[in-house]
């Protein structure tokens, strides 16, 4: 069984996280920020991966602590979860349009953390989320799950769209990513014989 179940707290959050890689997209996410829980859920339900998400977070200091230990526990549940990553596909790219926008997103789960980020938000806030989280949200995740992971908004005008449209192709790339190759039959895909960094 590909799952993890972490719970993690600490003085700024409190967090439990539940993944099941080989899901159906069903998700329970409540962060206490209501676009952060679209983008997560957006994120379920296009990379097919299970996921509970439950964040108390102090809120009341900023959105900070509460968007990057969201992303830091779910990195950490999705290591968990792949394991030794014998038989996965490993690398994913996902080409993600959106009414206006295109984004791209490249990403090899290496355990080699890495972002690239490539995108511009022109507003500060999407509901009540601070944009500037977002980039941050994802050098968060890349760093636990160790994914090596570049994301490009190619062109786009709507910081919503841009947003969903890079939360999506994520997804998507990461289904191909942790997706068993049947040719691979448990083999660590990798000359080193490991995927550990
Ligand atoms: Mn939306």
């Amino acid at each position: 069984m590909r799952t993890a179940r972490i719970a993690r707290t600490t003085s700024e959050t409190d967090i439990l996280v539940e993944i099941d890689l080989d899901g159906t997209g069903a998700y329970d996410v409540s962060t206490g920020i209501g676009f952060l829980d679209h983008m997560i859920e957006q994120f379920s339900r296009h990379s097919l991966i299970d996921v509970t998400l439950k964040v108390d977070g102090d809120l009341h200091v900023d959105q900070h602590h509460t968007t990057e230990d969201s992303a830091l526990a779910l990195g950490q549940a999705i290591t968990q979860a792949l394991g030794d990553k014998a038989g996965i596909g490993r690398y994913g790219t996902a080409y993600s349009p959106m009414d206006e926008t295109l984004a791209r997103v490249a990403l090899d789960i290496s355990g080699r953390p890495y972002l690239v980020w490539n995108a511009h938000f022109t507003q500060e806030k999407l509901g009540e989320l601070d944009t500037e989280l977002i980039e941050h949200w994802f050098h968060s995740v890349a760093q636990t799950a160790g994914i090596t992971l570049h994301i490009e908004q190619i062109y786009g005008q709507n910081n919503h769209h841009i947003c969903e449209a890079i939360y999506k192709g994520f997804a998507r790339a990461m289904r191909t990513a942790v997706e068993p190759d049947p040719r691979k039959e448990g083999m660590i895909p990798s000359t080193k014989g490991q995927l550990g960094g």
